[in-house]
């Protein structure tokens, strides 16, 4: 029998406001994936909130990724998200590196959410030091899907804002390509009024892909790793670049109007629980 593949999620485990790990794990669970989690940092909740706990987990994660080498695991994918240092870019991408040199029926998929801020600002955890250091993941990657901030400061450039018409959109994911990685996902365009694009550029097929949903106001904590999550988990199901986009922001579009009709604080994120059946 054929084992279920396996993803190594390497995120931050926040207790509240659905982000990173606690959404990874049941969107990749439901589309038929085991989840291993590696956490990059533990807290209460996610830094959003005016108050968390933050522990970076850094000086544990070679001992942990030790304990994965004596056993004998074979990812079909690596997701990487939010850094608790700038020192952990180094240990995942030493990882990254063993993960791609082992022998395996199928190559890797290597997906990176540059997880380093929104709305122009970096999160308050994300030092200069830990946007560098993304750069390092983000070369090694197949698949990046930054937001425009996160595009930004990838790219050392001043914040831009979200409007962009599709020649500038272009543009940007162009030179997020030189970058290093195949496949740029450039995520929360405004594209026109109302409306959001979630937008893709592969560089081996110079093609450009380019999806629209109505703009659900407000903007949700953690969307962002809800729409990767369903995204890696649609590529690694075999879906091409144009089907992964549509059933992504499709996915976080439901969630999202669900979540503004309750009337739900936007800290708590999207409340996608209901929606994972469709996935
Ligand atoms: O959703 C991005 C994210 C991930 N992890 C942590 C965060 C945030 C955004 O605020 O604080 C810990």
């Amino acid at each position: 029998m054929k084992k279920t593949p396996q993803v190594a999620a390497i995120n931050d485990l926040s207790g509240l406001g659905r982000c990173s790990l606690t959404v990874t794990i049941p969107i990749l669970s439901v589309m038929g994936f085991q989840c291993c989690p590696l956490p990059t940092a533990i807290l209460s909740n996610h830094t959003g909130y005016e108050s968390y706990l933050f522990r970076d987990f850094t000086e544990h994660i070679p001992a942990y990724l030790a304990e994965w080498q004596k056993l004998d695991l074979d990812f079909a994918a690596v997701f990487t998200g939010f850094l608790g240092s700038a020192q952990q870019a180094d240990i995942v991408s030493n990882f990254i590196r063993e993960v791609k040199r082992r022998e395996s029926e199928t190559t890797p998929l290597i997906f990176v959410d540059p997880v380093l801020g929104d709305n122009g600002k970096p999160y308050i955890t994300c030092t200069p030091e830990i946007c560098q250091a993304m750069k390092k993941l983000v070369s090694q990657a197949d698949v990046i899907t930054p937001n425009i901030t996160e595009a930004c400061l990838l790219l050392d450039k001043e914040y831009c804002g979200e409007r962009l018409d599709e020649t500038a959109a272009l543009k940007l994911v162009k030179e997020l390509a030189s970058l290093g990685s195949g496949k740029v996902v450039l995520t929360g365009v405004r594209s026109k009024a109302g409306m959001l694009a979630n937008l893709a550029f592969d560089t081996s097929q110079n093609h450009f892909y380019w999806v629209e949903e109505p703009a659900v106001e407000p903007y949700y904590n953690g969307a962002g790793d809800v729409f990767a999550s369903v995204l890696c988990g649609s590529l690694l199901a075999g879906l091409d670049m144009q089907s992964a986009l549509e059933k992504s922001a499709f996915f976080v579009y439901l969630a999202a109007k669900d979540t503004a009709a309750a009337g739900l604080p936007v800290r708590e994120g999207v409340m996608f629980e209901k929606y994972l059946k469709m996935l």
